[in-house]
């Protein structure tokens, strides 16, 4: 079975999701630190140019976006499941809401408070990127607003677990905790006891301490010059036959992937689609050929 490696770093709550699949399903895993801001040289001949964090390589195939990454996870070790009774569907909708609604909020509830310690250089970064200023006056000035929708988002959260349930879905761990949980992670890791007293997060701490408890598994540290080694090395798995109909086009095509949530130039060879996911082919001399995969949950592709 080849190496999971999983591109992260530290601070993110995204990357804390997936390492919480790990320790879920108990797995041996790989951790290649990334950098916080760009450049990210060692990165980008994986992603096609997807800068996000995080991302899934096993050998040559690249999995990008944590819905698809969670979905890769549970494909290779079934057991235990993220998808309790099957529900794919409903966990992966649960998340989606959670990863959209909470993020941007909540980190700038976070950084109205510690937001004047953050470097310039990701400050600018993420409003070159993001459009979100996340420095301390600007989320000082959009406090009021912005603790207003994590509070309602959060109370969301309670209601679900009031009638005693353990988890979201109820008995057993899913997705949707894993993506409703990395936000308030996040928080109160960041915004300590300052940001806790601005949001209703004490209903919700049981609940947290039973996502915590899963852990993050086995990691060891890879370098990124190791990481990318192990794709040269690899071929990308083969990929069937298909005909995109929802895009019109074919394999072979030059193409584009759009993102809902970002502008990120992605770019490659059409090799695969289906109804979750796009498979773009690209050649780097540090990687050689390499497989990278998208959700279609989010994602576009189209000619380039
Ligand atoms: N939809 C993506 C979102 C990932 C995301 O936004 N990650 C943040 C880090 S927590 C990020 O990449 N920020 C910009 C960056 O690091 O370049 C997923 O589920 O993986």
């Amino acid at each position: 079975m080849p190496d999971l490696i999983l591109h992260h770093y530290d601070l993110s709550p995204f990357c804390e999701k997936v390492r919480l699949a790990f320790g879920h399903k108990g797995l041996d895993w790989r951790g290649v630190d990334i950098p916080i801001w760009p450049p990210r040289p060692d990165f980008s001949p994986l992603t096609a140019g997807y800068r996000r964090a995080p991302a899934l390589q096993v050998g040559a195939d690249v999995y990008c976006d944590t819905l698809l990454i969670l979905r890769e996870i549970e494909r290779r070790f079934p057991e235990p499941t993220l998808y309790p009774g099957g529900q794919v569907g409903l966990a992966s909708a649960l998340s989606w809401y959670a990863d959209t609604t909470l993020f941007i909020p909540a980190a700038k509830v976070v950084t109205s408070i510690i937001g004047d310690h953050l470097p310039e250089q990701f400050v600018q970064d993420r409003i070159d990127f993001m459009k979100e200023d996340f420095s301390g006056s600007a989320s000082q000035k959009a406090l009021p607003q912005n603790r207003q929708r994590v509070r309602a988002q959060l109370t969301i959260l309670a209601d679900m677990l009031r009638d005693g349930r353990p988890f979201l879905l109820g008995d057993a761990l899913s997705a949707a905790d894993l993506s409703a949980y990395h936000v308030p992670w996040f928080v109160r890791k960041n915004g300590g006891e300052a940001a806790e007293g601005l949001l209703p997060m004490r209903p919700l701490l049981p609940w947290m301490e039973r996502v915590a408890a899963v852990g993050h598994g086995r990691k060891e540290v890879m370098s990124p010059e190791e990481a990318l080694e192990v794709a040269r090395a690899a071929e990308p798995a083969r990929v069937g036959a298909f005909e995109d109909a929802a895009s019109g086009l074919k394999g072979g095509d030059a193409v584009s992937i759009l993102s809902d949530a970002a502008n990120d130039p992605i770019t490659g060879t059409l090799a695969y689609a289906d109804e979750t996911e796009i498979v773009i082919r690209n050649e780097h001399p540090r990687t050689g050929v390499v497989h990278t995969h998208f959700p279609r949950f989010g994602y576009s592709v189209v000619a380039a």
